[in-house]
């Protein structure tokens, strides 16, 4: 994009989208019990999106999305919100992203002096810490999504790095706090906030995003501005990006020091029904791989090859290899398509032998460069978070 049609852009869907969502047309099964939801389109710059919640907005991505290409369309990118009260317009020419705190000079820059520093571009997947929730046994409390609360894209923006160096971080900076112009519904409610350590935010990778998939960040995916933690779940990508602050100590506010954590144990698992345990924030991805052409339930020819198609993330270091097998037979190597950088979902395919008739399981396992590799054991925690768990599904072969 140039700089003339990117302010275009930017200016253009600064002049306000508020609409009210359209009632359902269709309804998605999620697979799980209890797992229907209405389908509707209208909400401000969506396509159909399947709706957990209308307010805050709570909108999944329709499965099929993800079997049509590596890059989710903005139009049917997830959204997720803490608070009803979001940004519906943003005067993008009174606009300002403040930085304070423990920094040399406390600043607060336009759009357009954002836009001035150096670009940069970066494949990457964001997911919601409680994707698949809705798939965990027993069941746990939060917005039960099914695999849908997750979207790749090419993120274009600035360095978080470059942004703290305008305003000069002073030492004994330990992390970078960083909120939206999202607010709670009542006053002393904690302003959803979250932080990086210091040294991650100046990592060169952690960036400030102003447009996903080459065109301006939906109003609600974050308009104007958003933070991108590639390889980290999207707790922390913060929306509507507007105020960033340096601390001198460990942050203690809410959305850091209680929500948003996960045991420390392995496969950051519990026994079910576990309430004390020793937790840590959550942070990094862990690596996942689905099955996009067939769903659960599908039925497919028998006594001959089958051709499978999904997608795989490595978490935060990338796809090495994908498997699937049938049954509990040999797991059977995949054939990787394009890399896009190891923050990016990879595409695979595979041809099956011919399937025997009956109902048969086709399950996929990633292996991440890191030599990580998804397991068969349950993920379980209260907080439905940071499922990995190799993804099974039932086709009736005939
Ligand atoms: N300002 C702001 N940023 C936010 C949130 C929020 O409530 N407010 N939610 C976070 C969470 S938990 C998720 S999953 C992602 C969702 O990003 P998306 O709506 O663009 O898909 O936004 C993150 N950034
Ligand atoms: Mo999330």
């Amino acid at each position: 994009m140039t700089e003339l049609s990117r302010r275009a852009a930017l200016g253009a869907l600064g002049a306000g989208v508020a609409s009210a969502p359209l009632w359902a047309q269709q309804v998605a099964q999620l697979g799980f019990d209890n797992g229907a939801r209405p389908v509707a389109g209208g909400f401000p710059e969506k396509g159909a999106m399947i709706v957990q919640r209308s307010r805050a907005p709570l909108l999944e991505t329709p499965w099929e999305v993800f079997g049509q290409n590596v890059f989710t369309p903005n139009d049917r990118f997830y959204v997720r919100w803490h608070y009803a009260d979001i940004p519906l317009s943003v005067d993008t020419n009174a606009f300002r992203l403040r930085i304070g705190g423990a920094v040399n000079k406390a600043t607060a820059l336009s759009l357009a002096e954002l836009l001035k520093l150096p670009r940069v571009e970066i494949a990457a997947i964001n997911q919601c810490s409680g994707n698949s929730r809705g798939f965990f046994t027993p069941r746990v409390a939060g917005a039960q999504w099914g695999h849908g609360a997750m979207g790749n894209a090419r993120w274009t923006g600035v360095r978080l790095k470059d942004v703290l160096d305008l305003a000069g971080v002073k030492p004994g900076a330990v992390a970078v706090r960083l909120s939206g112009l999202d607010r709670p519904p009542v006053d002393g409610a904690p302003w959803f906030a979250k932080s990086l350590d210091v040294d991650h935010a100046r990592d060169g990778e952690v960036m400030i995003a102003f447009a996903m998939n080459g065109a301006a960040l939906p109003m609600l995916n974050g308009f104007p501005i958003r933070l991108v933690v590639p390889g980290w779940y999207s707790t922390y990508w913060i929306k509507a990006l507007d105020r960033i602050e340096v601390l001198t100590a460990p942050d203690d506010n809410f959305w850091m020091a209680k929500a948003y954590k996960i045991p420390t144990a392995p496969n950051a698992s519990v026994a079910p029904g576990t309430k004390d345990f020793d937790s840590t924030p959550i942070s990094t991805m862990v690596p996942r791989s689905f099955i996009t052409n067939l769903r659960d339930g599908a039925t497919c020819k028998a006594g001959q090859p089958f051709s499978l198609v999904g997608l795989a993330m490595g978490g935060a270091t990338g796809v090495a290899r994908v498997d699937y097998r049938i049954g509990d037979g040999a797991w059977t190597p995949a054939t990787l398509g394009i890399e896009y950088g190891r923050y990016s979902f990879r595409s695979w395919t595979a041809i099956t032998p011919p399937l025997t008739p009956g109902r048969q399981m086709l399950s996929v396992r990633c292996t991440a460069s890191d030599g990580r590799v998804q397991g068969n054991e349950a993920v379980w925690n209260p907080s439905g978070y940071q499922r990995g768990t190799i993804e099974t599904i039932a086709v009736q072969a005939a």
